[in-house]
């Protein structure tokens, strides 16, 4: 299969600056009328023009209105003898596609009656021939044509400039988008929605109109999403002068999306899963979610859209920058310092536990990868989350106003361009001349052109007779696929000394003539060097990589008395966070690697106070504490392991939890006491942090009870999921239930099917929760093929059959990982089966095997046999094949 490499990539042959296209909608047979004004890139060679296509039927092709003739090539159309010279000419293609039988999702599509599109990467091909490839920008004219009464809304991207009756029970409208825009920021949307509309007036005093289209039944769970709109538009143009450029934005909701939301110009398409939330059926976590996708989409409208990549190479240039940038909207909004460390280890967790596994596996790639077969398979942690840290670092490196320079820089040299990252890296540079950014611009761009997770080995001596400090930093990275020998990175590393005492000390290096506070960062950039800090009278307690500065593995050899006292008193919550994390870890990998059965006392004494100290803590804010008892994950467990035994994982994980709920039982009955009740309903940090740590203390309660058998906890427990007033609060309480394994689980779970039956999202939560249980003698297994059996489970609908497939392969490894391979024979199943109509579901969950070269026997051999099994399947999509042929490497 064809192999599309960076170094390949030419200027198109042609450009097309026109785009006018007309729908005849029908979801057995759309007519596609597009007419489009090309002419030759002056900038290429003289070639045919090669559009692409992918299952259209192609009825006619004019050239400035006569036929003329055309050859089919792989799926293009080749056009050869078209008029010479520099003068555009009129290109008419005429031809049909069967959105009802779209079951990809890519392109046009039917969900629930309604119209869709998905056109990133690549889905415009399915609509009509074109040059699908985001340097070619085009101003669009958009004319819908369908049955009025089915699909009364008709929508495309920028103004609607005409509409009106048709015969036969037909109408039209035509839509303008002023914005030259590559194609796969298309987007048509037709039938039968409701809205909600917000009109806003922007600082420099011009009205917008803001719309979110939802089905009816749906309408009063948008308020939250319009919030977010707003705020995300006054974020933009507080933080960075990026103001809305359009007079109509809006946002519609479709239950059928292969990802999170699209950020078509003007016409975000969104899974319902982020943009509906009411407190009586949405989390916590589902509100956070929606602000922060909403954001992230509307970010695009400057990071991708007005200014957007020039091949898909260059996808990080928009989602590594839009993923901060949703980031750091969120930080803001979150408000006090300690809230915005929450979220910081909320985001820094998805990178350890997602992308530092990616970037150790088969699908290790650059942030900017070199090559590809299905750019699908790029839309990756690596290009998102890594891509993200990347440009913090940047940040780090020329301070938070360098960095709006840097953003406006770039922005006056390429609005309405298609660029680089290495042209938003230098804009960054150029901004920030006297910066170590600039300085080191080459070798800090190496974040984008190598893979894998750099260590960092940090080592420290105290010298009592020359009161120094000496700190030595090491960094290697491991070799990645097609990368076998790495140069040094360089690596902001965010620090400060503690004393003894908790006390921060002041930081003065070697040479400089006086301290420069106590928190500074220092740029490593060798394979190794020293940095000697002076005064320093007593050995100091290091804290290093704070608000973990850098997307780096630190290897540092501290003693538990150093995390200790780090957990105590760093000024850098995140650190103190981390501390905690490194002392459970350091306790769980001893029992994992000890022989024998798994003991029940993975944690001693000292740990166990500092946990009680942090839950008991007057002072810190109760999400920071639960984010501090809740234990390092199984996946990020394995991830520090050479071979990976997941049942005794599992076994350590559920001892050491076990542990936590009996010994800390008294504060857990306390904490729950004082944070239960939150009054009405608000999702902010504050609030639902509180509810965070009273919902893990529930389930610490009823850990705590399975095991004594006392029915008070539970009981209460489910007490509390009838009678909640929100959805958090009842999940919790239904998952202390589900996940202690009681008895009382079953009927709370009955009853909230009959209670939530007729909302997808709800219904989602139930059977993740069900498919993401702690396996009990392999109950799991038969219980996600039960599930499969129910007549709410839809295969076809990407939610529903992430919720129990992926949930069960990618989120229990407890469950999956058997020994009689019972596990990795229903994953392939299930890849082969939606591969059939779903290339881009299936690849995904393809990737649950990632990491099975670290499997110990006989789980590796089962899990090779069953990735073969895939590969030798015919047919397969080339999404999937790219998969499992990279894994078997
Ligand atoms: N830019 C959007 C990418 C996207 C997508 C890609 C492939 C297939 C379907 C898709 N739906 C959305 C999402 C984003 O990053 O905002
Ligand atoms: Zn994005």
């Amino acid at each position: 299969h064809t192999v599309i490499r960076r170094e390949d990539y030419a200027p198109p042959a042609y450009l097309i600056d026109t785009v006018d296209l007309t729908f005849d909608l029908d979801p057995a047979k759309t007519r596609v009328l597009n007419r489009m004004r090309v002419r030759r890139n002056p900038e290429a060679p003289v070639q045919p023009l090669r559009l692409d296509g992918e299952e259209l039927n192609l009825a006619r092709v004019l050239v400035n209105g006569a036929g003329t003739s055309f050859k089919m090539d792989g799926g293009q159309l080749v056009l050869e003898s078209l008029p010479d010279g520099a003068d555009p000419f009129e290109l008419e293609i005429f031809s049909t596609c069967a959105p009802a039988k779209n079951t990809q999702l890519m392109g046009l599509y039917v969900s629930q009656g309604t119209f869709f599109t998905q056109c990133e990467a690549e889905g415009f091909r399915r609509i009509t021939y074109f040059l699908d490839r985001p340097d070619v920008m085009a101003t669009y004219t958009v004319t819908l044509r369908a049955d009025k009464r089915q699909y009364p809304v008709l929508l495309s991207n920028g103004n609607l400039v005409e509409s009106g009756d048709l015969e036969a029970g037909r109408h039209y409208a035509k839509w303008v988008d002023p914005h030259r825009k590559p194609c796969y920021l298309f987007a048509l949307v037709a039938g039968n929605l409701v809205h909600r509309e917000q009109k806003i007036i922007s600082r420099s005093g011009t009205e917008h109109t803001l719309q979110i289209y939802v089905r009816r039944g749906d309408l009063d769970k948008t308020e939250h999403a319009m919030n977010a709109l707003m705020a995300s538009i006054a974020w933009d143009e507080t933080r960075f002068g990026l103001p809305l450029d359009l007079e109509r934005f809006m946002i519609v909701a479709t239950s059928d999306f292969n990802m999170g939301a699209m950020e078509n110009k003007g016409l975000n398409i969104f899974n319902t899963k982020y943009v509906l939330a009411s407190p009586a059926t949405a989390t916590d976590t589902d509100f956070a979610n929606v602000e922060s996708v909403v954001a992230h989409e509307y970010f695009h409208n400057w990071t991708g859209n007005r200014v957007t990549c020039r091949d898909w190479f260059q996808l990080s240039l928009k989602e590594g920058l839009t993923v901060f940038r949703d980031q750091e909207f969120s930080m803001d909004m979150a408000g006090s310092p300690s809230a915005r460390a929450v979220k910081r280890i909320e985001d820094v967790r998805v990178l350890r536990t997602a992308q530092f596994p990616e970037d150790a596996g088969p699908m290790a790639h650059p942030v900017r990868p070199d090559q590809y077969v299905e750019i699908n398979n790029f839309y990756t942690v690596t290009v998102y989350e890594k891509g993200a840290e990347v440009v913090r670092m940047m940040q780090t490196l020329v301070g938070r106003e360098g960095f709006a320079r840097g953003l406006k820089r770039y922005f006056e040299r390429h609005d309405g361009q298609a660029v680089t990252c290495d042209d938003f890296a230098q804009a960054m540079a150029d901004a920030n001349p006297d910066s170590e950014l600039a300085r080191l611009l080459a070798e800090f761009k190496r974040w984008y052109s190598q893979a894998g997770t750099p260590r960092v080995h940090a080592s420290g001596q105290h010298d009592a007779a020359t009161r120094t400090y000496t700190l030595t930093l090491s960094q290697s990275c491991p070799p990645t696929p097609g990368q076998p020998v790495k140069e040094p990175f360089v690596i902001p590393v965010t620090m400060g000394l503690l004393g003894a005492d908790g006390r921060e000390l002041p930081l003065q290096l070697e040479g400089e003539a006086q301290h420069a506070g106590t928190h500074r960062t220092l740029v490593l950039t060798q394979p190794s060097q020293r940095f000697t800090f002076v005064g320093i009278e007593q050995p100091p307690v290091p804290s290093l990589l704070r608000g973990f500065s850098a997307p780096v593995i630190l290897e540092q050899d501290d003693s538990d008395a150093n995390l200790l006292t780090l957990l105590a008193h760093d000024s850098d919550p995140f650190n103190r966070w981390e501390a905690a994390q490194r002392l459970t870890l350091r306790r769980a990998l001893a029992a994992v690697r000890a022989p024998g059965p798994v003991q029940a006392d993975v944690l001693d004494t000292a740990c166990l106070d500092a946990l009680r100290s942090v839950l008991r803590h007057p002072e810190l804010d109760a999400a920071f504490k639960e984010l501090v008892l809740t234990l390092p994950s199984e996946t990020y467990i394995a991830e520090q392991l050479d071979e990976v035994e997941p049942q005794r994982i599992h076994a350590v994980r559920e001892a050491m939890r076990s542990q936590l709920a009996h010994a800390l039982h008294e504060d857990w009955v306390w904490a729950y006491e004082q944070h239960k009740d939150t009054g009405a309903y608000r999702p902010d940090p504050v609030n639902a942090g509180r509810r965070a740590l009273a919902g893990l203390a529930l389930y610490m309660l009823c850990l705590a009870a399975r095991d004594n058998g006392n029915p008070v906890w539970p009981g209460k427990t489910y007490q509390r999921f009838k009678d909640a007033g929100n959805m958090t609060d009842r999940f919790q309480a239904l998952q202390a239930l589900v996940g202690s394994g009681h008895a009382l689980a079953q009927e709370a779970l009955q009853r909230f099917h009959a209670q939530f039956q007729h909302d997808d999202l709800v219904l989602d939560k139930w059977f993740a929760l069900q498919a993401g249980q702690p396996d009990r003698g392999g109950h799991v297994l038969p219980l996600v093929k039960q599930l499969m059996q129910h007549p709410d489970f839809h295969l076809r609908n990407p939610n529903r059959a992430r919720s129990v497939i992926s949930t069960y392969c990618h989120s229990n490894p407890g469950a999956f990982h058997r020994s009689d391979a019972a596990g990795y024979v229903f994953w392939s199943e299930r890849v082969i089966e939606i591969d059939a109509f779903n290339p881009q579901v299936a690849a995904r969950l393809a990737r649950a095997l990632d990491r099975w070269k670290k499997l110990a026997e006989p789980y590796r051999s089962a899990a090779r046999e069953a990735i073969a099994r895939v590969a030798a399947h015919e047919p397969l999509s080339n999404d999937v094949r790219e998969v499992v042929t990279r894994a078997l490497a």
